[in-house]
Protein backbone atom coordinates (compact mmCIF):
# COMPACT_ATOMS: atom_id res chain seq x y z
CA UNK A 1 0.00 0.00 0.00
CA UNK A 2 1.34 3.37 -1.08
CA UNK A 3 0.94 5.14 2.65
CA UNK A 4 3.41 2.00 3.81
CA UNK A 5 0.45 0.10 5.71
CA UNK A 6 0.84 -3.52 4.58
CA UNK A 7 -2.35 -4.80 3.24
CA UNK A 8 -3.14 -8.80 3.31
CA UNK A 9 -5.84 -10.93 1.63
CA UNK A 10 -7.26 -14.32 3.38
CA UNK A 11 -9.51 -16.27 1.55
CA UNK A 12 -11.30 -18.43 3.97
CA UNK A 13 -11.70 -15.70 6.21
CA UNK A 14 -14.24 -16.86 8.19
CA UNK A 15 -13.41 -19.96 8.84
CA UNK A 16 -11.22 -20.87 12.07
CA UNK A 17 -8.17 -19.96 10.93
CA UNK A 18 -9.23 -16.95 9.08
CA UNK A 19 -10.83 -15.77 11.80
CA UNK A 20 -7.44 -16.33 14.42
CA UNK A 21 -5.26 -14.64 11.30
CA UNK A 22 -7.23 -11.73 10.53
CA UNK A 23 -6.99 -10.70 14.16
CA UNK A 24 -3.19 -11.42 14.09
CA UNK A 25 -3.07 -9.12 11.37
CA UNK A 26 -4.74 -6.48 12.07
CA UNK A 27 -3.00 -6.45 15.34
CA UNK A 28 0.49 -5.75 13.77
CA UNK A 29 -1.40 -3.18 12.09
CA UNK A 30 -2.11 -4.80 8.42
CA UNK A 31 -5.13 -3.38 6.33
CA UNK A 32 -7.07 -7.18 6.08
CA UNK A 33 -8.69 -7.82 3.05
CA UNK A 34 -10.85 -11.56 3.37
CA UNK A 35 -12.46 -13.35 0.08
CA UNK A 36 -16.10 -13.92 1.09
CA UNK A 37 -17.93 -16.66 -1.13
CA UNK A 38 -21.87 -15.89 -1.40
CA UNK A 39 -23.77 -17.85 1.01
CA UNK A 40 -27.64 -17.74 1.70
CA UNK A 41 -27.01 -17.38 5.67
CA UNK A 42 -25.10 -15.03 7.72
CA UNK A 43 -20.87 -17.18 8.41
CA UNK A 44 -19.32 -14.51 10.46
CA UNK A 45 -19.77 -15.38 13.92
CA UNK A 46 -16.27 -15.81 14.43
CA UNK A 47 -14.96 -12.87 13.04
CA UNK A 48 -17.71 -11.74 15.30
CA UNK A 49 -16.90 -13.47 18.08
CA UNK A 50 -13.09 -11.77 18.17
CA UNK A 51 -14.62 -8.89 18.06
CA UNK A 52 -13.19 -7.96 14.56
CA UNK A 53 -15.94 -8.26 11.99
CA UNK A 54 -15.88 -4.34 11.25
CA UNK A 55 -12.56 -4.12 11.35
CA UNK A 56 -11.84 -6.69 7.84
CA UNK A 57 -12.72 -5.84 4.59
CA UNK A 58 -14.62 -8.27 2.78
CA UNK A 59 -14.49 -8.63 -0.79
CA UNK A 60 -16.67 -11.27 -3.29
CA UNK A 61 -15.15 -13.98 -4.43
CA UNK A 62 -14.83 -17.32 -4.70
CA UNK A 63 -12.19 -20.06 -4.99
CA UNK A 64 -14.07 -22.03 -8.59
CA UNK A 65 -13.99 -18.00 -10.25
CA UNK A 66 -10.65 -16.75 -11.39
CA UNK A 67 -12.08 -13.66 -12.53
CA UNK A 68 -13.16 -12.97 -8.64
CA UNK A 69 -9.64 -13.71 -7.47
CA UNK A 70 -8.06 -11.19 -10.22
CA UNK A 71 -10.44 -8.74 -8.83
CA UNK A 72 -9.66 -9.78 -5.15
CA UNK A 73 -6.17 -8.84 -5.93
CA UNK A 74 -6.96 -5.82 -7.95
CA UNK A 75 -9.22 -4.33 -5.21
CA UNK A 76 -7.13 -5.33 -2.38
CA UNK A 77 -3.46 -4.74 -3.40
CA UNK A 78 -2.39 -7.32 -1.07
CA UNK A 79 1.50 -7.72 -0.30
CA UNK A 80 0.59 -10.84 1.09
CA UNK A 81 -2.54 -13.72 0.38
CA UNK A 82 -3.26 -16.78 2.70
CA UNK A 83 -4.94 -19.03 0.97
CA UNK A 84 -6.83 -20.63 3.54
CA UNK A 85 -10.31 -21.07 1.81
CA UNK A 86 -11.46 -24.89 1.20
CA UNK A 87 -13.52 -27.43 1.75
CA UNK A 88 -11.70 -28.60 4.97
CA UNK A 89 -13.57 -31.58 6.28
CA UNK A 90 -12.40 -34.93 5.35
CA UNK A 91 -15.66 -37.33 6.13
CA UNK A 92 -17.31 -34.90 3.20
CA UNK A 93 -14.77 -35.01 0.78
CA UNK A 94 -15.79 -39.02 0.10
CA UNK A 95 -19.00 -37.78 -0.63
CA UNK A 96 -17.86 -34.23 -2.69
CA UNK A 97 -15.04 -35.73 -4.22
CA UNK A 98 -15.03 -33.66 -7.06
CA UNK A 99 -15.96 -30.18 -5.83
CA UNK A 100 -13.35 -30.82 -2.92
CA UNK A 101 -10.96 -31.18 -6.10
CA UNK A 102 -12.05 -28.01 -7.32
CA UNK A 103 -11.32 -25.75 -4.49
CA UNK A 104 -8.95 -27.44 -2.63
CA UNK A 105 -7.12 -28.46 -5.25
CA UNK A 106 -7.61 -26.36 -9.02
CA UNK A 107 -8.89 -23.50 -6.46
CA UNK A 108 -5.46 -23.21 -5.05
CA UNK A 109 -4.07 -23.13 -8.40
CA UNK A 110 -6.51 -20.32 -9.43
CA UNK A 111 -5.30 -17.88 -6.33
CA UNK A 112 -1.50 -18.90 -7.24
CA UNK A 113 -2.70 -17.26 -10.79
CA UNK A 114 -4.87 -14.48 -10.09
CA UNK A 115 -1.29 -13.52 -7.07
CA UNK A 116 0.40 -14.37 -10.19
CA UNK A 117 -1.00 -12.24 -12.99
CA UNK A 118 -2.05 -9.13 -10.79
CA UNK A 119 1.45 -8.75 -8.34
CA UNK A 120 3.96 -11.45 -8.57
CA UNK A 121 5.67 -10.27 -5.80
CA UNK A 122 3.16 -10.55 -3.31
CA UNK A 123 3.82 -13.23 -0.52
CA UNK A 124 1.88 -16.71 -0.76
CA UNK A 125 1.25 -18.53 1.57
CA UNK A 126 -0.90 -22.11 0.95
CA UNK A 127 -2.46 -24.31 3.69
CA UNK A 128 -1.27 -27.42 3.31
CA UNK A 129 -1.62 -30.10 5.70
CA UNK A 130 -1.04 -33.60 7.61
CA UNK A 131 -3.30 -35.48 5.85
CA UNK A 132 -0.71 -35.92 2.76
CA UNK A 133 1.40 -37.82 4.92
CA UNK A 134 -1.83 -40.52 5.06
CA UNK A 135 -0.50 -43.72 5.69
CA UNK A 136 2.88 -42.48 7.36
CA UNK A 137 6.16 -43.49 5.71
CA UNK A 138 7.83 -42.64 9.01
CA UNK A 139 7.07 -42.37 12.78
CA UNK A 140 7.84 -38.86 13.19
CA UNK A 141 6.45 -36.80 9.45
CA UNK A 142 9.09 -33.86 8.65
CA UNK A 143 9.44 -31.86 5.18
CA UNK A 144 10.92 -34.86 3.88
CA UNK A 145 8.67 -37.43 4.53
CA UNK A 146 7.06 -39.28 1.48
CA UNK A 147 3.08 -38.74 1.01
CA UNK A 148 0.64 -40.82 0.63
CA UNK A 149 -2.75 -39.00 0.98
CA UNK A 150 -5.93 -41.61 2.33
CA UNK A 151 -8.76 -39.06 1.31
CA UNK A 152 -9.99 -37.28 -1.42
CA UNK A 153 -9.80 -34.37 0.70
CA UNK A 154 -5.73 -35.29 1.50
CA UNK A 155 -5.25 -36.16 -2.98
CA UNK A 156 -6.72 -32.63 -3.71
CA UNK A 157 -4.29 -30.82 -1.13
CA UNK A 158 -1.52 -32.60 -2.81
CA UNK A 159 -1.94 -30.90 -5.82
CA UNK A 160 -2.29 -27.34 -3.98
CA UNK A 161 1.34 -27.93 -2.23
CA UNK A 162 2.79 -29.00 -5.45
CA UNK A 163 1.38 -25.77 -7.37
CA UNK A 164 2.78 -23.53 -4.96
CA UNK A 165 6.43 -25.20 -5.17
CA UNK A 166 6.16 -25.21 -9.04
CA UNK A 167 5.25 -21.84 -8.69
CA UNK A 168 7.80 -20.87 -6.78
CA UNK A 169 10.22 -22.98 -9.03
CA UNK A 170 8.54 -21.88 -12.03
CA UNK A 171 8.26 -17.48 -11.51
CA UNK A 172 10.67 -17.14 -8.73
CA UNK A 173 7.22 -16.23 -6.52
CA UNK A 174 7.34 -16.26 -3.03
CA UNK A 175 5.02 -19.08 -1.77
CA UNK A 176 5.16 -21.22 0.66
CA UNK A 177 3.56 -23.84 1.82
CA UNK A 178 2.52 -24.45 5.75
CA UNK A 179 2.28 -28.24 6.30
CA UNK A 180 0.08 -27.79 9.48
CA UNK A 181 -1.06 -30.82 11.60
CA UNK A 182 -4.22 -30.55 13.38
CA UNK A 183 -5.30 -27.48 14.75
CA UNK A 184 -8.31 -26.60 16.93
CA UNK A 185 -9.63 -23.57 19.02
CA UNK A 186 -12.79 -22.74 20.78
CA UNK A 187 -13.76 -21.36 16.60
CA UNK A 188 -13.39 -24.98 15.23
CA UNK A 189 -16.27 -26.18 13.63
CA UNK A 190 -18.49 -28.32 15.32
CA UNK A 191 -18.12 -31.50 12.59
CA UNK A 192 -14.24 -31.77 14.04
CA UNK A 193 -13.74 -34.43 16.41
CA UNK A 194 -12.40 -32.23 19.50
CA UNK A 195 -15.33 -29.43 19.41
CA UNK A 196 -17.39 -32.03 18.70
CA UNK A 197 -16.45 -33.53 22.11
CA UNK A 198 -16.13 -30.99 23.84
CA UNK A 199 -19.43 -29.12 22.59
CA UNK A 200 -21.05 -32.75 23.99
CA UNK A 201 -19.11 -32.55 26.99
CA UNK A 202 -20.43 -29.10 28.18
CA UNK A 203 -24.02 -30.30 26.38
CA UNK A 204 -24.23 -33.88 28.46
CA UNK A 205 -22.66 -31.51 31.80
CA UNK A 206 -25.89 -29.17 31.54
CA UNK A 207 -28.84 -32.13 31.12
CA UNK A 208 -29.14 -31.50 27.40
CA UNK A 209 -27.66 -34.87 25.36
CA UNK A 210 -27.40 -38.03 26.96
CA UNK A 211 -24.75 -39.62 25.09
CA UNK A 212 -22.36 -39.17 22.35
CA UNK A 213 -21.49 -41.31 19.26
CA UNK A 214 -18.47 -41.67 17.56
CA UNK A 215 -16.08 -43.24 14.88
CA UNK A 216 -12.48 -44.38 15.16
CA UNK A 217 -11.51 -43.33 18.63
CA UNK A 218 -8.48 -45.49 18.44
CA UNK A 219 -6.94 -43.00 15.78
CA UNK A 220 -3.97 -40.83 17.21
CA UNK A 221 -3.59 -36.90 16.30
CA UNK A 222 -0.47 -34.29 16.89
CA UNK A 223 -3.18 -31.46 18.07
CA UNK A 224 -1.86 -27.70 18.64
CA UNK A 225 -4.32 -24.73 19.28
CA UNK A 226 -5.59 -22.80 15.81
CA UNK A 227 -3.96 -19.02 17.73
CA UNK A 228 -0.32 -20.46 18.02
CA UNK A 229 -0.21 -22.11 13.90
CA UNK A 230 -1.53 -18.65 12.46
CA UNK A 231 1.71 -16.88 14.14
CA UNK A 232 3.62 -19.63 11.61
CA UNK A 233 1.74 -18.39 8.55
CA UNK A 234 3.16 -15.08 9.29
CA UNK A 235 6.45 -15.98 10.06
CA UNK A 236 6.78 -18.06 6.73
CA UNK A 237 5.73 -15.18 4.50
CA UNK A 238 8.25 -12.66 6.37
CA UNK A 239 10.91 -15.14 5.42
CA UNK A 240 13.54 -13.48 3.10
CA UNK A 241 13.39 -17.12 0.67
CA UNK A 242 10.01 -19.20 0.62
CA UNK A 243 9.84 -22.81 1.68
CA UNK A 244 7.62 -25.52 3.23
CA UNK A 245 7.46 -26.11 6.37
CA UNK A 246 5.56 -28.71 9.04
CA UNK A 247 3.49 -27.02 11.94
CA UNK A 248 2.80 -29.25 14.70
CA UNK A 249 3.41 -30.07 18.64
CA UNK A 250 5.36 -33.34 18.23
CA UNK A 251 3.14 -35.21 20.30
CA UNK A 252 0.22 -37.69 19.32
CA UNK A 253 -3.12 -38.14 21.45
CA UNK A 254 -5.25 -40.80 20.73
CA UNK A 255 -9.39 -39.62 20.16
CA UNK A 256 -10.08 -41.82 23.43
CA UNK A 257 -7.29 -40.16 25.20
CA UNK A 258 -8.94 -36.87 24.38
CA UNK A 259 -11.78 -37.67 24.82
CA UNK A 260 -11.34 -38.46 28.63
CA UNK A 261 -9.73 -35.22 29.48
CA UNK A 262 -12.36 -33.21 27.64
CA UNK A 263 -14.92 -35.32 30.38
CA UNK A 264 -12.66 -35.11 33.05
CA UNK A 265 -12.41 -31.42 32.81
CA UNK A 266 -16.20 -31.40 34.10
CA UNK A 267 -15.48 -34.78 36.80
CA UNK A 268 -17.17 -37.06 33.99
CA UNK A 269 -15.76 -40.35 32.67
CA UNK A 270 -16.33 -41.03 28.81
CA UNK A 271 -16.69 -44.26 28.92
CA UNK A 272 -20.43 -43.78 30.39
CA UNK A 273 -21.39 -41.64 27.41
CA UNK A 274 -19.28 -42.66 24.35
CA UNK A 275 -20.97 -44.96 22.09
CA UNK A 276 -19.34 -46.10 19.01
CA UNK A 277 -21.72 -45.18 15.51
CA UNK A 278 -20.04 -46.87 12.18
CA UNK A 279 -21.79 -44.02 10.37
CA UNK A 280 -18.92 -42.53 11.43
CA UNK A 281 -15.98 -44.48 10.58
CA UNK A 282 -14.06 -43.35 7.31
CA UNK A 283 -13.58 -45.36 4.16
CA UNK A 284 -9.92 -45.07 4.67
CA UNK A 285 -8.46 -43.96 7.89
CA UNK A 286 -5.43 -41.99 9.04
CA UNK A 287 -4.36 -44.21 11.88
CA UNK A 288 -1.60 -42.10 13.12
CA UNK A 289 -0.01 -38.78 12.89
CA UNK A 290 2.88 -36.95 14.83
CA UNK A 291 5.07 -34.19 13.32
CA UNK A 292 8.26 -32.98 13.37
CA UNK A 293 8.37 -29.70 13.62
CA UNK A 294 11.98 -28.92 14.37
CA UNK A 295 12.86 -26.81 10.68
CA UNK A 296 9.77 -24.65 12.04
CA UNK A 297 11.56 -24.00 15.20
CA UNK A 298 15.28 -23.34 13.24
CA UNK A 299 14.10 -21.48 10.59
CA UNK A 300 11.35 -19.09 12.21
CA UNK A 301 11.49 -19.57 15.61
CA UNK A 302 8.22 -20.82 16.19
CA UNK A 303 6.92 -23.23 18.78
CA UNK A 304 3.50 -24.42 20.13
CA UNK A 305 2.02 -22.41 23.42
CA UNK A 306 -0.78 -24.36 24.57
CA UNK A 307 -0.81 -27.46 25.71
CA UNK A 308 -3.18 -30.24 24.87
CA UNK A 309 -4.59 -30.02 28.35
CA UNK A 310 -4.90 -26.28 28.23
CA UNK A 311 -6.41 -26.67 24.51
CA UNK A 312 -9.17 -29.43 25.42
CA UNK A 313 -10.19 -27.61 29.07
CA UNK A 314 -10.31 -24.18 26.77
CA UNK A 315 -12.83 -25.89 24.59
CA UNK A 316 -14.87 -27.06 27.26
CA UNK A 317 -15.19 -24.10 29.17
CA UNK A 318 -16.22 -22.28 25.89
CA UNK A 319 -19.23 -24.49 25.49
CA UNK A 320 -20.23 -24.64 28.70
CA UNK A 321 -20.53 -20.44 28.48
CA UNK A 322 -22.44 -20.74 25.18
CA UNK A 323 -24.60 -23.40 26.00
CA UNK A 324 -25.32 -22.09 29.75
CA UNK A 325 -26.19 -18.78 27.94
P1 LIG B 1 -12.61 -24.03 8.05
O1 LIG B 1 -12.94 -23.53 9.42
O2 LIG B 1 -13.42 -25.14 7.48
O3 LIG B 1 -12.70 -22.76 7.06
C1 LIG B 1 -12.73 -22.91 5.67
C2 LIG B 1 -12.95 -21.57 5.02
O4 LIG B 1 -12.95 -21.75 3.58
C3 LIG B 1 -14.30 -20.89 5.36
O5 LIG B 1 -14.11 -19.52 5.51
C4 LIG B 1 -15.13 -21.16 4.10
O6 LIG B 1 -16.14 -20.19 3.89
C5 LIG B 1 -14.05 -21.03 3.04
N1 LIG B 1 -14.45 -21.61 1.76
C6 LIG B 1 -15.05 -22.80 1.52
N2 LIG B 1 -15.31 -22.95 0.21
C7 LIG B 1 -14.87 -21.81 -0.41
C8 LIG B 1 -14.90 -21.36 -1.74
N3 LIG B 1 -15.43 -22.09 -2.71
N4 LIG B 1 -14.36 -20.14 -2.02
C9 LIG B 1 -13.83 -19.39 -1.03
N5 LIG B 1 -13.80 -19.75 0.27
C10 LIG B 1 -14.32 -20.96 0.58
O7 LIG B 1 -11.08 -24.48 7.96
P2 LIG B 1 -9.85 -24.13 8.95
O8 LIG B 1 -9.79 -25.16 10.00
O9 LIG B 1 -9.88 -22.70 9.29
O10 LIG B 1 -8.62 -24.43 7.99
C11 LIG B 1 -8.07 -23.41 7.15
C12 LIG B 1 -7.29 -24.04 6.02
O11 LIG B 1 -6.23 -24.84 6.56
C13 LIG B 1 -8.10 -24.99 5.13
O12 LIG B 1 -7.59 -24.87 3.82
C14 LIG B 1 -7.80 -26.36 5.69
O13 LIG B 1 -7.97 -27.34 4.70
C15 LIG B 1 -6.35 -26.18 6.10
N6 LIG B 1 -5.87 -26.99 7.21
C16 LIG B 1 -6.54 -27.02 8.39
C17 LIG B 1 -6.04 -27.74 9.45
C18 LIG B 1 -6.74 -27.76 10.79
O14 LIG B 1 -6.44 -28.65 11.60
N7 LIG B 1 -7.62 -26.81 11.08
C19 LIG B 1 -4.83 -28.44 9.31
C20 LIG B 1 -4.15 -28.37 8.10
C21 LIG B 1 -4.67 -27.64 7.05
P3 LIG B 1 -17.62 -20.38 4.51
O15 LIG B 1 -17.49 -20.07 5.96
O16 LIG B 1 -18.44 -19.41 3.77
O17 LIG B 1 -18.00 -21.81 4.23
O1 LIG C 1 -10.92 -36.29 12.74
C1 LIG C 1 -11.66 -39.57 14.16
C2 LIG C 1 -11.49 -39.45 12.67
O2 LIG C 1 -12.48 -34.76 11.53
C3 LIG C 1 -9.85 -36.64 13.58
C4 LIG C 1 -9.06 -31.13 9.31
O3 LIG C 1 -8.85 -29.86 9.88
O4 LIG C 1 -7.11 -32.04 10.36
C5 LIG C 1 -8.51 -32.21 10.22
O5 LIG C 1 -8.80 -33.48 9.66
C6 LIG C 1 -9.87 -38.12 13.85
C7 LIG C 1 -10.04 -39.01 12.61
O6 LIG C 1 -10.00 -34.19 11.71
C8 LIG C 1 -15.16 -39.11 14.89
O7 LIG C 1 -11.75 -40.71 12.03
C9 LIG C 1 -13.61 -40.52 15.41
O8 LIG C 1 -9.20 -40.12 12.72
O9 LIG C 1 -11.40 -33.97 13.68
P1 LIG C 1 -11.29 -34.75 12.42
P2 LIG C 1 -9.07 -34.79 10.54
O10 LIG C 1 -9.79 -35.74 9.69
O11 LIG C 1 -7.81 -35.25 11.18
C10 LIG C 1 -6.36 -32.11 9.13
C11 LIG C 1 -4.91 -31.87 9.45
C12 LIG C 1 -6.91 -31.23 8.07
O12 LIG C 1 -6.18 -30.74 7.22
C13 LIG C 1 -8.40 -31.18 7.94
O13 LIG C 1 -8.81 -30.02 7.21
O14 LIG C 1 -11.01 -38.41 14.67
N1 LIG C 1 -13.04 -39.58 14.61
N2 LIG C 1 -14.91 -40.25 15.59
C14 LIG C 1 -13.97 -38.69 14.28
N3 LIG C 1 -13.90 -37.57 13.53
C15 LIG C 1 -15.03 -36.84 13.38
N4 LIG C 1 -14.98 -35.70 12.67
N5 LIG C 1 -16.21 -37.22 13.95
C16 LIG C 1 -16.34 -38.35 14.72
O15 LIG C 1 -17.42 -38.67 15.21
Amino acid sequence: MSNGQRSALITGITGQDGAYLAQLLLGKGYRVHGLAPRRSTDTSWRLRELGILDDVHMIDGDLADLSSLIRAMEQSRADEVYNLGAQSFVGTSWQQPLLTADIDGTGAMRMLEATRIVNREAHFYQASTSEMFGLIKAERQDENTPFHPRSPYGVAKMMAHWATVNYRESYGMHASSGILFNHESPLRGIEFVTRKVTNAVASIKLGLQKELRLGNIDSKRDWGFAGDYVEAMWLMTQQAVADDFVVATGITVSVRDMCKLAFGHVGLNYEDYVLIDPKFIRPAEVDVLLGNPAKAKAALGWEPRTSMEQLISMMVDADMRRLGA
